[in-house]
């Protein structure tokens, strides 16, 4: 009378879902990024410095103040926030912040984790 159930194992939580990425582009004087709303959880912004001088990036909103290292121009750093819902700001911290003031500054909007912020678009046929 051995049953053997092979029950949840394979049951996936579908909250695990990976970090979303956002890619971020410095330059003088300015913080572009291709999206301005995530869903909260892990982010991982890709940040490549466009400019012809250093910057770096810095996320600050929400509990939550982290910044990656200097970057030099040309050079790309990558940095994993766990973001909550909320409006974060992100800018380049050198200089004093001369260069958030001079226009290095964005918003992120994060909205709750149930909703989709971007539903991800079907490839074209
Ligand atoms: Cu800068």
């Amino acid at each position: 009378m051995n049953r053997i159930l092979i029950a949840a194992a394979l049951a996936v939580s579908a909250s695990l879902a990976s970090a979303q990425a956002v890619n971020v582009t410095l330059s003088e004087w300015k913080v572009g990024l291709d999206r301005d709303t995530v869903q909260a959880g892990s982010v991982i912004f890709k940040v490549k410095n466009s400019g012809t001088m250093t910057h770096a990036f810095y996320v600050r909103g929400e509990g939550v103040a982290k910044g990656s290292r200097e970057i030099p121009a040309g050079q790309e750093t990558a940095l994993t926030v766990t973001l909550k819902p909320g409006t974060y700001e992100l800018y380049c911290p050198l200089s004093d912040l001369t260069h958030k003031m001079a226009g290095m500054s964005r918003a992120l909007v994060v909205t709750a984790d149930d909703k989709p912020a971007v539903p991800k678009k079907p490839a074209a046929e």
